[in-house]
């Protein structure tokens, strides 16, 4: 899969675009399965609710060999070179489960940590997220401000050590001051991002977004691969692995057929 001129407007215009019906039902399956046995993992790598429940596990291409080779699938890695005119790297994965009654994901910016904290120079990268479950306005859809992208890093923000999954989640978050967001949805509005499993959509790292607590009974599952240019790489190495690469070099990637056996073994 590669992308048309008229969706590499879009994500330039818009800060994204979701492409549907990427991955057959029996892949989403097979990968929803990988990603539930990755969250029980008991390590740090796994950051839970507050009822213990997990919430979000990051560097999950490091925990399994299925969603190693979900990282560096083609119909991944190709677009997203489409969109930087370069060859990538995976800077972060992770899963995002967000069951009922979860947390929220305050306003922020992925390339805000990565910047601040893992010392990724420029604001250029692609956050993938691949839905593994049908995502409409009722199950806590990703909010996002279209256009964000344009003001590059927003300065007024920071991290809350108040937040109450500060110590499992939000630890590295710099969340989005409320007169700065305020401001960005009257300059340029605010979106919903809504589809079905199987989807996958392709987010500037820049675009400001959240999401709200999922009330229904309906599980929200969600894959993300942030992958940068191969000469915009982290430089602090402050955090672990498993938040911020230490494999630079470019993805070769694997095609439809070698994902499917991938993980077998
Ligand atoms: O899936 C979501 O609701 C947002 C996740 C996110 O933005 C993050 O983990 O940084």
């Amino acid at each position: 899969m590669d992308l048309t001129e008229a969706q590499c407007q879009e994500f330039r215009d818009r800060g994204w675009i979701v492409v549907g019906d990427v991955f057959e039902p029996h892949e989403v399956e097979l990968l929803s399965n990988a990603a539930l046995k990755v969250l029980e993992r008991p390590g740090p790598e796994v950051g839970r609710e507050i009822d213990g429940s997990p919430h979000v596990s990051w560097g999950m291409h490091l925990f399994d060999k299925r969603l190693a080779a979900l990282c560096r699938h083609e119909d991944l890695i190709n677009p997203s070179r489409t969109l930087l005119s370069n060859e990538v790297y995976v800077h972060q994965s992770r899963i995002n489960m967000k069951q009922t009654n979860g947390s929220i994901v305050a306003w922020h910016q992925d390339f805000g940590t990565y910047h601040r904290v893992d010392g990724v120079p420029e604001p250029n990268g692609v956050m993938i997220a691949v839905f593994l479950d049908d995502v409409t306005e009722v199950n806590a859809p990703l909010l996002a401000v279209p256009g964000s992208h344009k003001e590059g890093l927003v300065s007024t923000a920071s991290l809350d050590p108040t937040s109450a999954d500060f110590e499992q989640v939000s630890k590295y978050r710099y969340d989005i001051t409320d007169e700065t967001m305020a401001q960005l949805v009257n300059q340029y509005g605010l979106e919903t991002i809504t589809a079905s499993a199987g989807s996958v959509l392709f987010m500037d790292m820049t675009v400001v977004h959240g999401s709200s607590v999922n009330i229904s009974p309906l599980r929200r599952l969600l894959l993300y691969v942030n992958v940068c240019p191969v000469d915009n790489r982290g430089e602090t190495y402050e955090r672990p692995e498993y938040y911020a690469a230490r494999d630079f070099s470019s993805i070769v990637p694997v095609s439809s057929e070698e994902f499917q056996v991938a993980g077998q073994t």
